[in-house]
């Protein structure tokens, strides 16, 4: 089989990605070292900068795959982000790609699954965050765009839902997936120049937003009080002020020096 997820090393795997179906990010640059086709041997995988090209490396130092091929164009936006991700929920990881627009999945040895061809208005920012917030056994794709939008995307590559983040900024923050009031259904909260906005993660209707200036993203969500539900912590740029909402968006307390 290839690259099995029941093969993953203890060592540099986040409990988040043990624990959730998602994610393992492959690193927020242009380099990914897994064993993508199953080898028992690592490969790396980077981006050829002049080339705009994935180029896939064996541990013995042999060109395994480029994508696109040589004889297809080359992608234009020289940096892309990979993340080993289940796509079709088989056991073996997939690969994604945010490039430009576009968001492409790629089995190990190289070949195209799908593509997400928009409708971005920007360029990706960051890299796609892949959670089940359904429950359905397969990954749903949350990506932001440099336009402030947000799109849900399936685990087969359709558009779900999209809408603004709401930041008149350009400090567009990825949002945090969780369950922040741990009643089963998953939320996306994030941070704006404006305050922190909270959605259903299903339907991307609002749930709460907390209104505040000068709010400096990403925001963290943790039990910071000990009582057993998420805490949202956000900062603001300035004074030093750090703030803390329940799960439900109302000001627990704030502190500033
Ligand atoms: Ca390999
Ligand atoms: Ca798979
Ligand atoms: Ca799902
Ligand atoms: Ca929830």
């Amino acid at each position: 089989m290839l690259g099995r997820l029941d093969n993953l090393p203890g060592g540099g795997l986040s409990t988040q990605a043990r624990s959730c179906p998602g994610t393992l990010s492959g690193g927020s640059g242009g380099l990914t070292v897994w064993d993508v086709d199953g080898d028992k041997g690592n490969e790396v995988l980077f981006t050829s900068r002049n080339e705009g090209r994935l180029v896939c490396l064996g541990s013995d130092l042999e060109l395994r795959w480029v994508f696109p091929p040589m004889d297809q164009p080359r992608l234009g936006a020289p940096f892309v982000k990979v993340s080993l991700v289940d796509v079709d929920n088989d056991g073996v990881f997939e690969l994604s790609l945010a490039l430009g627009q576009k968001l492409y999945v790629l089995r190990g040895r190289g070949d195209l699954v799908w593509v997400w061809d928009g409708p971005a208005l920007g360029s990706i920012y960051g890299a796609p965050q892949a959670y089940d917030v359904d429950d359905d056994g397969y990954v749903e794709f949350f990506l932001t765009d440099g336009s402030g939008r947000l799109y849900r995307i399936s685990h087969g590559g359709e558009t779900v839902w999209s809408r603004n983040l709401g930041s008149s900024s350009l400090a567009v923050a990825q949002p945090t997936i969780c369950d922040l009031d741990r009643d089963g259904g998953y939320e996306l909260v994030w941070a704006t120049a404006e305050g922190v906005c909270c959605i259903d993660a299903e339907t991307g209707a609002d749930e709460w937003v907390y209104q505040a200036s000068d709010v400096v993203p990403p925001i963290a969500v943790a039990d910071v009080n000990g009582d057993h539900e998420y805490e949202v912590v956000l900062w603001k740029k300035g004074l030093g002020k750090v703030v803390c909402l329940s799960f439900y968006g109302a000001e627990l307390w704030s502190w500033e020096h």
